[in-house]
C-alpha cells in the first residue's frame, strides 16, 4: 500500500473497550476481528490504502446512527463511514483503528412521486438499485458512472460524484434536493425536503454535499431524476489533434444541442491499455488515432435524434475534422462503444498500481498536462518496458473540463511521486485549475489542498469542521488539515 502522509494516530481518541462492543451490540449487527473477515471493509477500491479497524457496525435506520454516533462522540471514539467503497482517494477505509459504520443495510426506497420525478431514499441504497427501479417508472437517476454496480447513493452525495453525464444533468449540487444526516453528536439533521426551491436562509444539505464524511452521516438522501429518455445513441470516433478534439466539442454542442448527453475523451494510450487487457477488438478498425471521442444522444425521438448525429458525424469525417467514426446500431453496440471509456479505470490498475489525478483545467490545455507529464519520465528514463512507469494515460469528462491523469505502475515507488508531486500540483495552480475535480479529497490530497483553495477559504472550511464535529471523530486524518 502507498505511504501515509506523516500522522501519527491521534491520542485524543479513545481506544476500543469490550464494554463498547457490547453497547453496539445493543444497538445494531456488528462485525468484528476476533469473530469475522473484516478485510475488505479495511482495504479500498484500489487495493492502495489498508486501515486497522477492528469493529464494523451495520445500522439498519437512522435512529441507529444516531446511537451509535452519540455514543462515539461522548467516549471519543473515531469513526469513518462507508458507502459502497468505491472511492478512490482512500476516504473510506480507516487510517488507524476508527470504527467502520457501513451503511450496507440502509438500502430501502422511501418513495417516488412520479408527477414530479424526486426520489427519496435511503444512504446505502445502491446506485443501480436505484436506477433499475426509476427504470420501472420511465426515470432515469441524474447520475452515472462505472462503479454503479457497488457505490451507494449516500457515498455519490458524500463525494458528490460527477460521472458520465454531469454535462447533461447538472452536479449533485442542483439535483439534490434534500439530505437527512446525523451531526457527531447524534442530532438527526431533518433537510429532506422535495421541493425545488426553497430559499429560507442558508442551505444547510449543500454543505453535506461532498464532504467526504467528515461532518455527519448521510442517512436519506431526495434526489430529482428527470424523465428516462427513450431514445439514447452513441457514437465514438477517432481524432487526431487536441485542436480537432475541441472543434468536435464546439460543433457537437451547437449541431447536437439539447440532445447531447456526454462528451468523453479518451487517448490513443487508454485504448491500447483496454485493448490488451480485455483482449476485445478495438472499435475502429482504420489507423490509429491519436485520440477517441464518445459522443452520446439522450433525446425522446428515435428517428430525429439518430438523424441528427449521424449528419454531426458525417460532416466531421468529410471535412476531415476526424479519421474515422462509427454510430452505434443497436443497445448492445452503444454499450460495448461505452466499454471502451468506463473500462478504463478498472484496466489501469493492471500492471500493478496507478497514481491517479483527477483534475480540472481550462479546455485549451486540458491535455497538455498528460504530455508534460509523460515527458518528465521519458526524460528521467523512468518509463517503458522493464522500468517503474508502465506508461501515461488521459482520458476524462472534456464536457466537463475534468481530467483524469493515470501513472501506470508496477508498484508505488518514491522515485515517482517525485516526479510527479508537487510538479502536477503546480502545474495546476498555474492555469486556475482543481487539483480535485471529482473524487474529493480523502487521504491522497489533503495535503494540497492549498494548491486550489485559498487561505481565507480554508479557515472558513476549519471553523465549519470544528462547529460540526469539535471532537473530529468523523474520518480524521483526511479532508483537509484542522
Ligand atoms: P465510499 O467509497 O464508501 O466513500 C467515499 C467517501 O464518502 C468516504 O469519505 C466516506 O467516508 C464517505 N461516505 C460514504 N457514504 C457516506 C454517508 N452515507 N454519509 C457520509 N459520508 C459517507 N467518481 C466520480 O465522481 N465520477 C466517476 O465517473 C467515477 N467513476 C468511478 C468508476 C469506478 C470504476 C470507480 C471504482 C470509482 C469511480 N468514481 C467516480 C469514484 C466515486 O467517488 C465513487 O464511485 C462513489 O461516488 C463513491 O461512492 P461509495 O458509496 O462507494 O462511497
Ligand atoms: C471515470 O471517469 C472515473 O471513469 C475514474 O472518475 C477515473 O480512474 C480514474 O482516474
Ligand atoms: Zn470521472
Amino acid at each position: 500500500a502507498e505511504s501515509y502522509p506523516n500522522t501519527k494516530r491521534d491520542n485524543r481518541f479513545a481506544k476500543l473497550t469490550p464494554e463498547d462492543v457490547v453497547h453496539f451490540r445493543s444497538i445494531c449487527p456488528v462485525l468484528s476481528a476476533e469473530s469475522d473477515d473484516i478485510a475488505a471493509f479495511n482495504t479500498d477500491w484500489m487495493r492502495k490504502y489498508r486501515g486497522q479497524t477492528r469493529l464494523v457496525l451495520k445500522p439498519k435506520s437512522t435512529a441507529d446512527v444516531s446511537k451509535i454516533l452519540k455514543h462515539c462522540n461522548s467516549r471519543s471514539l473515531a469513526v469513518v463511514p462507508q458507502g459502497g467503497n468505491t472511492g478512490l482517494v482512500g476516504g473510506s477505509v480507516p487510517i488507524y483503528d476508527e470504527i467502520v459504520i457501513s451503511m450496507n443495510s440502509m438500502n430501502n426506497i422511501r418513495s417516488f412521486d412520479p408527477v414530479s420525478g424526486i426520489l427519496v431514499c435511503d444512504a446505502g441504497v445502491v446506485l443501480e438499485t436505484a436506477d433499475n427501479y426509476l427504470a420501472d417508472q420511465g426515470h432515469i437517476f441524474p447520475l452515472d458512472l462505472g462503479a454503479k454496480g457497488s457505490c451507494h447513493v449516500g457515498g455519490n452525495v458524500a463525494t458528490n460524484a460527477g460521472g458520465l453525464r454531469l454535462l447533461r444533468y447538472g452536479s449533485l449540487h442542483g439535483t439534490v434536493l434534500g439530505v437527512e444526516a446525523v451531526l457527531p453528536d447524534g442530532t438527526i439533521l431533518d433537510d429532506l425536503s422535495t421541493l425545488r426551491k426553497n430559499n429560507t436562509g442558508y442551505d444547510l444539505k449543500q454543505l453535506f454535499i461532498g464532504s467526504e464524511g467528515t461532518i455527519g452521516i448521510i442517512t436519506a438522501v431526495s434526489i430529482i431524476c428527470p424523465p428516462r429518455p427513450n431514445a439514447q445513441n452513441v457514437a465514438f470516433f477517432g481524432v487526431n489533434t487536441y485542436e480537432k478534439v475541441q472543434e468536435t466539442f464546439v460543433r457537437a454542442k451547437r449541431e447536437l444541442g439539447e440532445i447531447l448527453s456526454a462528451f468523453e475523451l479518451m487517448d490513443d494510450t487508454s485504448q491500447r491499455c483496454v485493448a490488451q487487457v480485455t483482449g476485445k477488438k478495438r472499435p475502429l478498425e482504420g489507423e490509429e488515432t491519436k485520440f477517441y471521442v464518445l459522443v452520446e444522444t439522450s433525446g425522446s425521438n428515435k428517428e430525429h435524434d439518430d438523424e441528427k448525429l449521424e449528419k454531426y458525424l458525417v460532416a466531421l469525417i468529410e471535412d476531415e475534422t476526424i479519421v474515422d467514426g462509427i454510430l452505434a446500431q443497436d443497445e448492445t453496440q452503444a454499450r460495448n462503444l461505452w466499454s471502451w471509456r468506463e473500462g478504463i479505470t478498472e484496466v489501469c490498475g493492471h500492471w500493478g498500481g496507478t497514481y491517479k489525478y483527477d483534475v480540472s483545467i481550462p479546455l485549451k490545455e486540458l491535455y497538455s498536462l498528460v504530455e508534460d507529464v509523460k515527458a518528465r519520465f521519458i526524460e528521467r528514463g523512468l518509463l517503458g518496458e522493464d522500468k517503474l512507469v508502465v506508461d501515461v494515460v488521459g482520458f476524462g469528462h472534456m464536457g466537463d473540463g475534468n481530467l483524469h491523469l493515470n501513472v501506470l505502475v508496477r508498484s508505488y515507488d518514491r522515485r515517482v511521486e517525485e516526479v510527479l508531486e508537487p510538479f502536477v500540483y503546480e502545474w495546476i495552480q498555474k492555469r486556475k485549475g482543481s487539483i480535485s475535480a471529482e473524487h474529493g479529497l480523502g487521504v491522497a490530497k489533503r495535503e494540497f489542498v492549498q494548491y486550489s483553495r485559498g487561505e481565507t477559504e480554508l479557515s472558513i472550511m476549519r471553523s465549519l469542521k470544528s462547529h460540526f464535529d469539535p471532537k473530529g471523530i468523523m474520518n480524521p486524518y483526511k479532508y483537509i488539515k484542522t
